[in-house]
Order: structure tokens, then sequence, then C-alpha cells
């Protein structure tokens, strides 16, 4: 299988996130998508190639024109207000009762475009973000040309990421971008898979009312942990998409063999959409070992979580989204690899 990556995504650096009574440097990091390369060329899976380049148009069939455009100026308006700190961050959001305003003020736009406080901009973080999404985007173009499967080793991650905000370590939807770009060259149905420990909350609501991107999402119950404000049962979709989402909170502790069962659901599910492609947010932050979550994945569950999913013997692009167990990311990743690759 071939990865797709840059290492532009070292230029998104020196991320800091809310910490006890202040800050400390966030765990999404360039070691994750380092180690995770790494892992890929020692165990020889596959040619890595660089991202090709898109237009503002292709980010545009997924997000708003101002949040793009807000993405890409916000860390000069940051040093053009006189902002000292390395990572431009919000501290005041739109409440209930506000208005999505158009503010010129940085502080205001930072709010505005963001549902948190832990998808700071620091002064490459836009070029790593738009990079990760040509990652996602050119994953998707292999897959078109006829591969059976691609890796996009994407970093920052994106399927927190909304139409118009970032939060959670996600700008652009890297993942949404990707399966747009698929339904957008002619294939009729995309299903998504989010086995990512966190609900994928912006990839849910891109897709909410449509029937063409089935979307669903394996996670840590929203009740107990982020995102906390989506990703219940009842979520289905609405309108035409009514039907087209679904859902699987899942308690703290889940391990593989609790996990299959909810997985073997979904993956029913899929089967019976008839999808042309699946586009896999890969997440391995449901590890045992990772330091910010509470799942039991292990190591070799990886290959057999791969092997389930490679078995639906449909085109397959893997898009890489958490994981914070940094000696262990690698070798997890590339186990659910070969294991969709010999499923
Ligand atoms: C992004 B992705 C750590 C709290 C972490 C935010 C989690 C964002 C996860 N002190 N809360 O879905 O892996
Ligand atoms: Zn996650």
């Amino acid at each position: 299988m071939r990865t797709i990556y840059s290492e532009d995504h070292q230029l998104h650096d020196g991320l800091l996130e809310p910490d006890g009574d202040g800050w400390a440097p966030s765990v999404e990091c360039p070691a994750r998508a380092n180690n995770v390369v790494a892992a890929i060329l020692e165990r020889k899976l596959g040619d890595s190639i660089p991202p090709r380049s898109y237009g503002d148009d292709k980010l545009t069939t997924v997000h708003d024109p101002d949040y793009v455009n807000f993405l890409s100026l916000a860390w000069s308006e940051w040093i053009a207000a006189g902002e000292k700190g390395s990572n431009a961050k919000p501290f005041a959001f739109v409440g209930a009762g506000m208005r999505y305003a158009d503010t010129r003020n940085i502080h205001g736009r930072l709010g505005r475009y963001s549902f948190g406080s832990n998808a700071p901009l620091v002064a490459g973080s836009w070029q790593a973000i738009r990079r990760s999404a040509e990652v996602g985007l050119t994953g998707a173009d292999l897959i078109l040309e006829g591969e059976r499967f691609a890796f996009s080793a994407c970093r920052p991650p994106g399927h927190h990421a909304t139409t118009a905000q970032c939060g959670g370590y996600c700008y652009l939807n890297n993942t949404a971008l990707a399966a747009q770009s698929l339904i957008h060259a002619g294939m009729d149905r995309v299903a998504v898979l989010d086995v990512d420990y966190h609900h994928g909350n912006g990839t849910q609501s891109i897709f909410y009312e449509r029937d063409d991107v089935l979307t669903l999402s394996l996670h840590a119950d929203p009740a107990l942990e982020y995102p906390y404000f989506l990703g219940f049962k009842d979520e289905q979709g609405s309108g035409p998409g009514e039907g087209f989402n679904r859902n699987y909170p899942l308690p703290f502790g889940t391990d593989w063999k609790a996990y299959s069962e909810p997985l073997h659901d979904a993956l029913k599910h899929i089967q019976d959409f008839f999808p042309s492609a699946v586009v896999v947010a890969l997440g391995l932050d449901t590890f045992a070992g990772d330091p910010i979550s509470y799942f039991e994945i292990l190591a070799e569950d990886y290959i057999s979580m791969g092997q389930r999913i490679g078995a639906l013997n449909l085109p397959t692009l893997v898009v890489l989204e958490g994981g914070y167990a940094l000696d262990a990311i690698g070798e997890n990743t590339v186990n659910f690899l070969e294991g969709i690759e010999n499923a």
C-alpha cells in the first residue's frame, strides 16, 4: 500500500493545550507522524509519495471560504495585532444569544472560527494544515485512479473540524475532503468509518443531511468524553440524510472483544449501503497505552481490526487521525494497514 506524506507537518510544532492553571505542550506533536512514517519504512509497507497540490476551490468543497481565508491569515493577523504569544488561540466564543458576527478583531475571529481552545495556530500552521488536507485529497485521487488501498499520513488530524470551525487539534477535515472528492469525481456512494477514540463530530456534521455519504463512528461515549456535545446514539442524520449517520458510543474500558461487536454492526451497514469506496478515519488513540484515552485495544488487535475492514473488499482510503502513545503509534498503524491488505 502506498503512503502519502508531507514533511511540512513539522512546521506545526510547539503547540500548547490547556493544562491545570496554564498551558502545557500539546500531545498532538510532530513525533506522531514521524513515528508512523518511520514504522512504515521499517516494515516495508510500500512507497511514500508527496501530496499533489490543490486549489482553494477544493478546500471549499467542504469548508466555508471565509473560514479557509481565516486559517490562512490568522497568524499574520495575530502578529499585526502586536500579540507576542507563540500560539494564536481563542478565549472568547460565540455563546447562546450572540451572533457569528463579522468581527475584525483577531481574538474575535479566533473565537468565531473555533469551538474550543485546543486548536492553536503557530507561525507554520497554515502550511502544515493545507498540506495535510492535500495528503488526504491525494489519497482520494489514488483510489480514483484504481488503487485498492492508500494511506494518507495526515497531520494535523481533521475529523473534529466542521465547515467553519477548528477544534480538538483539527483545522481542515482531511477525511471529509477526501470523501467529498470521491463523490465529486462521480462515485454514487461513499462510506466514512471513524474508528478514532473520539467522536468525529466534524465529519458527521458535514455530511449529516446527505444520503450519498454514510458516516459511522465508534467512540468513547460523549456523555463522558470529548467532544462532549455530539456523537450520541440518537443522531441518525436529518432530511435526505435520515438514516445515513450511525454512532456507537462505547464505555471506558472497551477492549477488542467488546469493540468487535459494534464494529461488526457498522460493517454490516456499510455492506448494505453498497458504497463504491470506504474512507477510514484511523485514530490509534483506542490503544490501551494511549495517554489521554480509556479504551483497551492492544497492538495485535489492530491487525484484526484492519482485517475486518479489509474483508469488505472495497477500495479503501485510510486517513490518519489521532493517537498519542508516541512509542506505539507506528506499530499500531502498520498493524492496521497490514491487516487491511491481508484480509
Ligand atoms: C483529537 B482526536 C488532554 C485532553 C484532550 C482533546 C482531545 C482531542 C482529540 N489533556 N482533549 O480525535 O484524537
Ligand atoms: Zn481521537
